[in-house]
């Protein structure tokens, strides 16, 4: 399987995240995509290539321009202040508040932003703009015909809606690569997000859509981050009425209890009939991840792989969370590893 992996992903280090009543130091940091991609070499899972530029064009047709220009330009603006620490907001637009936008960098950045998880630092936008180009490079090898990729990306993106950032992400990789199948010419995606959050932000993009099947297996959101969507009653809306599908899982949740939300996804993803899958792979649902609280076993995620490629879609993989970050690598190359050798007993 062909990696797409770029070095730029080391210009975003947080200092600090707003994270259970304290700063504290970013879990999200590069050396897990450091270990990923050691984990890609040492198993020989294939090639590995950097990105191509596709532009800004396909972000556009995810997230918003104002939204696009007050990322690419926070950092600038934050300098000018005289300031050089990370960049966190403190304000949100939450309930009685207005939407209006301000005028001030803290203002638009609480209204571009749901938490205080998203540090943005002088390198922030270039490693999530090579993410998604990351994203898209490996998305137009299987539009060209491979029966899979793996987008390394970081920072990860399933959190961004289209003009929100918050939970580690900026530019949403998998909503930017699943777009991308449908510009050039596949009639229905699906998306798998495995990661142990609900991806708030891609079910938002897809919301009102048939076209883009979004299916989630995730910690419950009545007593997990992002807390204020991923329940089980949102299908869809509009035209979208019954293309979203949230799996919601207590904490403490087990391969056994994870694989049957696992099955029901796969049943849904075939009965849409999707010609191309798009997983959002993250491997927080680790036993020893240190934010979350499911217990998969790293044995675990080759069964994953193996049960997804039982799906026999061209598959597009993009990284997202997993913080455990000594067996990150194991974890996420076996998935790709459990689904290689599935897709070749099948061949
Ligand atoms: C847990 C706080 C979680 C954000 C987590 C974002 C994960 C992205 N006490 N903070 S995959
Ligand atoms: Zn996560």
């Amino acid at each position: 399987m062909l990696t797409i992996y770029s070095d730029d992903h080391h210009l975003h280090h947080g200092r600090c995240e707003l994270i259970d009543g304290q700063l504290m130091p970013c879990f999200e940091m590069p050396s897990r995509a450091d270990h990923i991609l050691q984990r890609v070499q040492a198993q020989a899972l294939g090639p590995v290539e950097p990105p191509k530029d596709h532009g800004r064009e396909p972000l556009r047709r995810v997230h918003s321009d104002d939204y696009l220009a007050f990322f690419e330009g926070a950092w600038a603006r934050w300098q000018a202040m005289g300031d050089d620490g990370d960049l966190l907001p403190f304000t949100w637009p939450a309930r009685t508040l207005r939407a209006v936008k301000p005028r001030g960098l803290h203002g638009e950045l609480g209204y571009y932003s749901f938490d205080g998880g998203a540090p943005i630092t002088a390198g922030t936008w270039q490693a999530a703009y090579s993410a998604a180009q990351v994203a898209l490079t490996a998305q137009a090898a299987v539009q060209a015909g491979a029966d899979s990729a793996f987008a390394l990306c970081r920072p990860p993106g399933h959190h961004a809606a289209s003009d929100l950032m918050g939970g580690y992400c900026y530019l949403n990789n998998a909503a930017i690569a699943a777009q991308a199948f449908i510009d050039q010419g596949r009639a229905k995606v699906a998306i798998l997000d495995v990661d142990y959050h609900h991806g708030n932000g891609t079910q938002s993009i897809f919301y009102d859509r048939a076209d883009v099947l979004f299916t989630s297996i995730h910690g419950d959101p009545a007593d997990e981050f992002p807390f204020f969507l991923g329940y089980a009653d949102e299908t869809g809306e509009g035209a979208g009425e019954g293309f979203n599908l949230n799996l919601p899982l207590p904490h403490g949740s087990d391969w056994a209890r994870w694989s049957q939300a696992l099955e029901h996804a796969c049943q849904a993803i075939a009965e849409y009939g999707a010609e191309v899958l798009v997983v959002s792979l993250g491997v927080d649902t680790f036993k020893q991840d240190p934010i979350s609280q499911f217990k998969l076993d790293s044995p675990d995620y080759l069964t994953m792989g193996a049960r997804i490629a039982a799906l026999g879609l061209p598959t597009l993989f993009v990284m997202e969370g997993g913080y455990a970050v000594e067996e990150i690598g194991i974890n996420a190359v076996n998935v790709l590893e459990g689904y290689q050798t599935a897709r070749k007993e099948a061949a």
